[in-house]
């Protein structure tokens, strides 16, 4: 039998805080990779599970694994995503606090993954009626269909989650999920009309096409080719190997069922997703001055989105002039090619991205709780956001991603600190600070009022005249150009400047420098759409359309808040609701960027190490105590060492606890007693401990089976 010293060897340990040189970056990589190397993915620093991307099927996910971690405190097996969601599960129970789950890691970490894995095992072991049942199917298959309409393929992941997602799971109180609620953010409505080289659009676009049935196409209008739809050929990748999308679309179609959509809903959902790809082939030709759609494209592909849409109205005209309101007369003034072509794109991109907002809703409305009308349930919330990007280019879109995980490591920051500052306080231990990087100022640099990059880009938006993207690039360079953490051409020393544009600008992250190219944020923060557009949505037969355009929209004379400052609003919303529950944390890291099982690319791993500031949660975590226990778990898992406590002790925990490491000859500077738990100084302590009682289940074991030899 191998023991527990070479076994630790081999796989490292699997908390952080019992690393003997806890703040050696060198030795910290060490850890993950021994274990990495042994497809141990999972890996404790103290609560806080860092995982990291196998990129292959490990067999860990079974329904005899999900057994193995239910009910068990965490510290008895080995680390699991499981391990994470029974314990929010049973702090939820036995507190009654909502829990929250927050998944965070870059782009193709496996947040997703993780956000699904936990969802899975609440379906298979929280207890269930027939009505719960559909509950549980009703959430597991929101995942497809959300995934299908708002994920897509992006050089870093062939799955990228190209929104936000905010899950609250209800349970009641016997424990069973009882219903739920999504709440989405910022779905990239550009990738609709525009997909860089080696992207995809999204996934549901290509699911139709290759797995729609005969007859739907036909009734689409639709051809079985990809290539034939300029949505779909921007980034010359219609073909993903890692995806099918013929099997993807029968589990979304599937999913849709289960989900509650009827057959007119679905029918109505695919008309609009197919008036997309008609609408993107729709082309402009004739004199700049005014755009006249091409006879030919028009004739095939505007009578498509026509009637597919149901809108029998004057698109055409819609697509082609814009209609003005002057000293109340309406004009009709002709659009010229560019203002045409953004105008169709305008319409798609709405189109979907309200779509995609009512899908959600609607999935909301078959996941409502319908017990009691008073809110008698608990909630875990999950959180699976887009991870952290950098792209050769990046836009409006990455800003507002960057921006948003700054946002996630502030209240990381806070919250473990907070809470471990709290757990000294509560125990009466004496708390040593630790110094780390407070990323607040960049969140401010983005967000401040009147100051930060947010307002002045909505300022420039609101500017009548010459605003352009340029115009915002200098505005920033006046007012947040000496900002230790804002950097353009002008500004940049002759290094930096050498990599950089002129219409760029590049924001010193947490987790690392990104240059972002203005063009387009202006527009892109606008999200205008012309009123004549939405005038015409709004008479559409479509009913999912009519509740997605309505009429008061157009009689309110408010202009609507930009997409940043929504954006701004709503994730700090999203704050208050994680701050309002208790949290526990997964941090996703990935091994390399190519998608590989096996490759372990230290650099890569190191720089993840650094901004996710693993060292630090580690160093706290570790300020004056590596380990800490509850007595009465301390109590149950080690008694057997002791005459005095084997193989009950009735007395006070604490005494216990005291009699126990006295008798293990615990030297006083070792641990300290807190309040209810035992406060232990340096690992190798703990570890002599385990390795006792490793050394005793063997004695045993071995006095057993001679018995038994004996006997027989
Ligand atoms: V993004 O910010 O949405 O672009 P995620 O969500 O962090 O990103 P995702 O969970 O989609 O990444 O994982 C990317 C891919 O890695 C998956 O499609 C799987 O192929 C792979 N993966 C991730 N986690 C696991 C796992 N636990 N086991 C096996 C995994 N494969
Ligand atoms: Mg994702």
């Amino acid at each position: 039998m191998e023991s527990a010293l070479t076994a630790r060897d081999r796989v490292g340990v699997q908390d952080f805080v019992l690393l003997e040189n806890y703040t050696s970056e060198a030795a910290f990589i060490e850890n993950l990779r021994k274990r990495f190397k042994e497809n141990l993915i999972y890996t404790y620093i103290g609560s806080v599970l860092v995982s990291v991307n196998p990129y292959k099927d490990l067999e860990i996910y079974t329904k005899n694994h999900m057994e193995r971690y239910r009910g068990v405190n965490f510290y008895e097996v080995s680390p699991h995503i499981y391990a994470v969601a029974d314990n929010s599960y049973r702090s939820m129970r036995t507190e009654g606090k909502d829990q929250c789950i927050l998944i965070s890691g870059e782009s193709g970490a496996g947040k997703t993954e993780a956000s699904k894995k936990i969802l899975q095992y609440y379906a298979v072991t929280c207890p269930a009626s027939e009505q719960v049942q559909t509950v549980k199917d009703r959430l597991l298959q929101s995942n497809p269909v959300l995934e299908a309409f708002g994920n897509a393929k992006t050089l870093r992941n062939d799955n990228s989650s190209r929104f936000g997602k905010y899950m609250d799971i209800q349970f009641d109180f016997k424990g069973a999920p009882v219903g739920g609620h999504i709440i989405n953010y910022l779905l990239e409505k550009s990738r609709v009309v525009h997909q860089n080289h080696g992207e995809r659009n999204f996934h549901i676009f290509y699911q139709l096409i290759e797995g729609g049935e005969e007859d739907l196409l036909r009734h689409l209008g639709l051809e079985r080719n990809p290539q034939q739809y300029q949505y779909l050929i921007k980034g010359n990748c219609p073909k993903v190997s890692s995806i099918n999308d013929r099997s993807d679309w029968k589990v979304v179609k599937k999913a849709l069922t289960v989900i509650g959509f009827s057959e007119n809903e679905v029918e109505e959902l695919l008309n609009i997703i197919a008036s997309v790809l008609h609408l993107g082939n729709v082309q402009y030709g004739g004199e700049d001055s005014n755009a006249c759609i091409t006879s030919d494209i028009q004739i095939k592909y505007l009578p498509r989105v026509t009637l597919v849409l149901s809108v029998f109205a004057c698109l055409h005209l819609s697509l082609t002039f814009l209609s003005l309101c002057v000293f109340h007369h309406q004009l009709m003034s002709p659009l010229n090619l560019e203002q045409a072509s953004s105008a169709r794109d305008a319409l798609a991109k709405a189109v979907y991205g309200r779509t995609f907002t009512w899908l959600v809703n609607k999935i909301n409305t078959s996941l409502t709780y319908t017990g009691d009308s008073s809110k008698n349930y608990s909630v875990i919330g999950l959180l699976d956001i887009y991870g952290f990007e950098v792209f050769q280019h990046n836009s409006f879109e990455q800003f507002c991603i960057n921006y948003c995980n700054e946002k996630l490591q502030q209240l990381f920051i806070e919250l473990t600190l907070k809470s471990e500052q709290d757990e000294y306080e509560a125990e009466g231990i004496t708390w040593e600070p630790v110094q780390y990087f407070n990323n607040k100022i960049i969140c401010d640099l983005v967000e401040e009022k009147f100051k930060g990059i947010i307002s002045i880009l909505d300022e420039e938006c609101l500017r009548p005249g010459d605003a352009s993207d340029l115009t915002f690039l200098e505005k920033l360079e006046d007012t947040v150009g000496g900002h230790a953490h804002f950097v353009t051409h002008k500004l940049a020393d002759a290094k930096t400047r050498k990599v950089m544009g002129r219409d760029e600008f590049r924001l010193l992250h947490y987790a690392g420098e990104v240059n972002y190219n203005v063009n387009g944020f202006l527009d892109k923060n606008n999200d205008l759409l012309f009123r004549n557009l939405k005038e015409v949505m709004c008479m559409s037969e479509n009913k999912i359309l009519t509740q997605c355009f309505n009429r008061e929209e157009l009689s309110d004379k408010k202009r609507p808040d930009t997409a940043a400052t929504q954006f701004k609003a709503s994730l700090a919303k999203l704050m208050e609701i994680l701050m309002s529950k208790e949290p526990s944390y997964v941090r996703c890291i990935k091994p390399n960027d190519s998608k590989q099982s096996g490759r372990f690319d230290e650099v890569l791993i190191r720089h993840q190490v650094k901004y996710l500031g693993l060292m630090e949660n580690l160093r706290v975590r570790r300020a004056g105590f590596a380990y800490r226990r509850r007595y009465e778990v301390f109590l149950q898992r080690y008694k057997s060492l002791c005459p005095g406590t084997w193989p009950n002790w009735d007395g006070k925990l604490s005494d216990g606890v005291s009699t126990l490491v006295k008798h293990l000859g615990y030297k006083p500077e070792e641990y300290k007693m807190g309040r209810s738990k035992i406060f232990i100084r340096f690992p190798k302590t703990l570890f002599a401990t385990e390795d006792a009682l490793e050394t005793r289940k063997h004695s045993l074991a071995t006095k057993l089976q001679a018995g038994w030899k004996g006997y027989s």
